[in-house]
């Protein structure tokens, strides 16, 4: 139907309605929502084979004959990685950082581009490569690409079926590498811990920001769909006084946990003023002088625990770094 039908049998009922007819001109133009669609300008990609490591981005561009709501998804032909934009407009006009919706990060693979729009059968294809991955972002603890710190301080149980190992089998959430953490330890909650101090990278504190409310700690965890009885304990041991040391009970000692949550790579990000000071999983009063001090943390604790009666348990580790100004985006 024309526009020049539209309006006078809008303009009659809206006056019937007792509205000001010329309201009818402020929504968006009827032809733009039920005219009928097609695209009217292709899918073009600026750049179809990015190099995320030296920042470069790529833009797609489409043009449709009307507004509606389309779906832009960027799929990891091998890794599975997924970016996915969704939009209402007739205009696609979108810039894409090699960013990740959905884990793992994209790795160097070709891709799938996929636009597909509401109510309609029509679906755009296209492919791209990722030639290299994204910049790391923070001071980044680890992402095992190298394998495991020699200077971190592990302590793993003598149970059954341990792995805390470094493994590259294609299921990582960034790169190749990730951390695999699993065993059955039928005595203790713990089934075991890496302690990283700061001086595994040269430094008495790590290099952070003494503001804690712009500074996050964040690391990529996957919990196997078989295994829902792990627990993940981070803790953060501060030098309040400057010395150089933590001395256990007298320097602040935060904490958080990690539990359940969904099958699968999650990125888990907390704010360094929003940790707390835990003893056996229960909020407590600080230990220490009761201020978070990201500039005074002197040893990153990660420790993998279950109760015993609940037999084997295993999360996996990938990308554990601190960022500044918000959270780590993959
Ligand atoms: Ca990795
Ligand atoms: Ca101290
Ligand atoms: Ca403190």
């Amino acid at each position: 139907m024309s526009k020049k039908l539209i309006f006078p049998i809008l303009a009659t009922i809206l006056f019937l309605n007792g509205c000001k007819p010329e309201d009818a001109f402020d929504g968006p133009d009827l032809e733009d929502i039920y005219g009928p669609f097609f695209v009217s300008e292709l899918l073009t990609i600026s750049d179809e084979s990015i190099d995320l490591a030296s920042g470069e981005s790529t833009r797609f561009n489409a043009k449709f004959s009307k507004n509606l709501n389309w779906k832009l998804e960027i799929i990891g032909l091998s890794s599975g990685a997924r970016h996915v934009h969704e939009e209402f407009s007739s205009i696609m006009d979108y810039n894409w950082n090699g960013a990740t919706s959905i884990l793992p990060m994209f790795r160097q693979e070709s891709c799938e581009v996929r636009l597909t729009f509401e109510n309609q059968l029509d679906t755009l294809r296209d492919t791209l490569a990722v030639q290299s991955i994204r910049p790391l972002q923070g001071f980044v603890l680890s992402d095992f690409e190298s394998g495991v710190n020699p200077d971190w301080d592990p302590f793993i149980q003598s149970g059954s079926n341990m792995s805390f190992t470094v493994r590259s089998n294609g299921q990582a959430a960034q790169g190749n590498n990730y951390y695999d953490m699993g065993g059955t330890v039928t005595w203790d909650w713990l089934i075991g811990l890496l302690d990283i101090p700061a001086s595994a990278y040269n430094v008495e504190h790590f290099p952070l920001s003494n503001n804690p409310s712009d500074v996050y700690f964040n690391t990529m965890i996957y919990k196997p769909a078989a295994y829902d009885n792990g627990l993940t304990l981070i803790q953060f041991r501060e030098d309040d006084n400057g010395d150089g040391n933590y001395t256990s009970g007298q320097e602040d000692l935060w904490a958080f946990e990690i539990s359940g949550g969904s099958d699968g790579w999650s990125t888990i990000s907390k704010r360094y003023s929003d940790i707390v000071t835990l003893v056996n999983g229960s909020e407590t009063a600080p230990i220490g002088n009761g201020l978070h001090e990201p500039d005074k943390i002197v040893k990153v604790s990660i420790l993998f625990l279950a109760n015993p009666a609940s037999g084997y348990s295993q999360a996996y580790l990938d990308y554990i770094t601190f960022t500044t100004g918000g959270p780590l985006q993959p």
